[in-house]
């Protein structure tokens, strides 16, 4: 775990400027999020039961393509904008969008009750083939076995996937396994992984119909 990350998670918890719009009103669950900081201005709005539909600047193209294939094939609806400090590095904004998503989708999430909390899946793109598995538990854990070497796609460096998972699971509260099982292309890896992430988080975080309250036996997420 880098010191960056660290930051993230302890930054995650003291409450930057954001605030939060009712949820769950019209039983869609949705949050509208602002985030500020001196490096970085997000606004989020996300929407779990979504459509797929998605606006996303941030001023990284390729982080832009990864987010909209996670709306995609999530079906969450995602509507994002981030300036940041890209003169000094991606870093500050890849991991503030990640801890922005994370606290709009817990808010989004409510109670949780009702939904199926567990999702997995094994998602091939060309030579590459990634493993997701997550577990909406409330109890934040990352575990990212993921061996590429520091490349870039684009100006994108990968070591960030990383670090916007690792702020996504603190604050969204997801324990998250990701393993690349194999691959060589870095821009094939990364978008299996946030495609492998949108089907997994997708999965688990669908209402159960036969689930009509918590699914834990401690009474509480
Ligand atoms: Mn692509």
């Amino acid at each position: 775990m880098s010191e960056q990350a660290k930051r993230a998670a302890s930054e995650a918890s003291e409450g930057t400027s954001s605030k939060r719009a009712a949820s769950g009103v019209s039983g869609v669950r949705s949050a509208t999020l602002e985030r500020k900081t001196r490096e970085t201005e997000i606004r989020l709005d996300f929407t779990i039961d979504g459509a797929g539909e998605y606006s996303v600047e941030t001023g990284v193209p390729f982080f832009d393509h990864m987010l909209e294939s996670f709306a995609k094939h999530g079906l969450f609806d995602l509507r994002l904008s981030a300036k940041g400090d890209l003169t000094v590095d991606l870093h500050h904004t890849v991991e503030d969008v990640g801890i922005a998503l994370g606290q709009a989708l817990r808010q989004a999430l409510g109670d949780a009750r009702g939904i199926r909390r567990y999702g997995s899946q094994v998602l091939p793109m060309a030579e590459s083939k990634v493993e997701v598995a997550v577990d909406v538990s409330n109890r934040a854990y990352l575990l990212y076995r993921v061996n590429l070497t520091n490349d870039r796609v684009g100006n994108f460096d990968v070591s960030l996937v990383e670090d916007f998972l690792y702020a996504l699971a603190q604050n969204a509260g997801l324990d998250l396994h990701v393993t690349l099982a194999y691959g060589t292309s870095p821009h094939h890896a990364v978008e299996a992984i946030f495609k492998g992430l949108a089907r997994a988080l997708r999965q688990a975080l669908e209402i159960d119909p036969r689930q009509t309250g918590l699914p834990t036996v401690k009474g509480a997420l």
